[in-house]
């Protein structure tokens, strides 16, 4: 199985004016792709080949750094515009607005933490919503890493690369951040991989 980039799920100015235009056109057409051409590449006469995703990022996470990166990258990727939705953020659906609470002690303190992961993230990487040993935990990685590699799945992700708020943002981090768990967040897309931990 090769790498494919889908299509956005939405047009390039629907996340406005949270996300430009701009930005999502840069993110998913070039670095986005650069990662599917690059993993392609990669792993061609590998034993990766025509393995799952999630098991070529599992399988090449500290044995294969260069197909590690971009395939960790698509996975990611892949949902993080999935993650993402034209008037998102609002309400939570309910079993999961629970084990976040369970989790986190509350919605406003899972949303501080997110925001403190991020900012917190030295360098590229991400932020994340993560169920560990059945606990929705808020967790922080380095670079084109996930909690896949760290024992946990993840549920909900926010790439702090600066090439995805450089342009709207700037260097103001946390401002992105706190726009996107309160405004661009698909919960029920954060829901559907919730379920599937259960
Ligand atoms: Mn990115």
């Amino acid at each position: 199985m090769s790498f494919t980039l889908p299509p956005l799920p939405y047009a390039y100015d629907a996340l406005q004016p949270y996300m430009s235009k701009e930005t999502l056109e840069y993110h998913h057409d070039k670095h986005h792709n650069a990662y599917v051409t690059t993993g392609n590449n990669l792993i061609k006469g590998t034993e990766f080949e025509g393995k799952s995703l999630e098991d070529i990022v599992k399988g090449s996470y500290g044995k294969n750094a260069p197909l590690f990166n971009n395939a960790g990258q698509h996975y990611n990727h892949l949902h993080f515009w999935n993650w993402m939705k034209p008037n998102g953020g609002g309400k939570i659906p309910g079993a999961l607005e629970k084990a976040i609470v369970d989790g986190c002690g509350s919605i406003d303190k899972m949303k501080e933490d997110f925001i403190a992961a991020g900012v917190g993230q030295f360098g590229s990487g991400w932020a994340w919503l993560a169920v560990k040993d059945g606990k929705v935990t808020v967790m922080k990685t380095p670079n084109g890493e996930c909690p896949l590699v760290h024992g946990a799945t993840p549920i909900l992700g926010c790439d702090v690369w600066e090439h995805s708020y450089y342009i709207d943002y700037r260097n103001r981090r946390a401002d992105y951040l706190k726009a996107f768990i309160d405004h661009l967040v698909n919960w029920d897309y954060v829901d559907e991989m919730f379920q599937k931990t259960r």
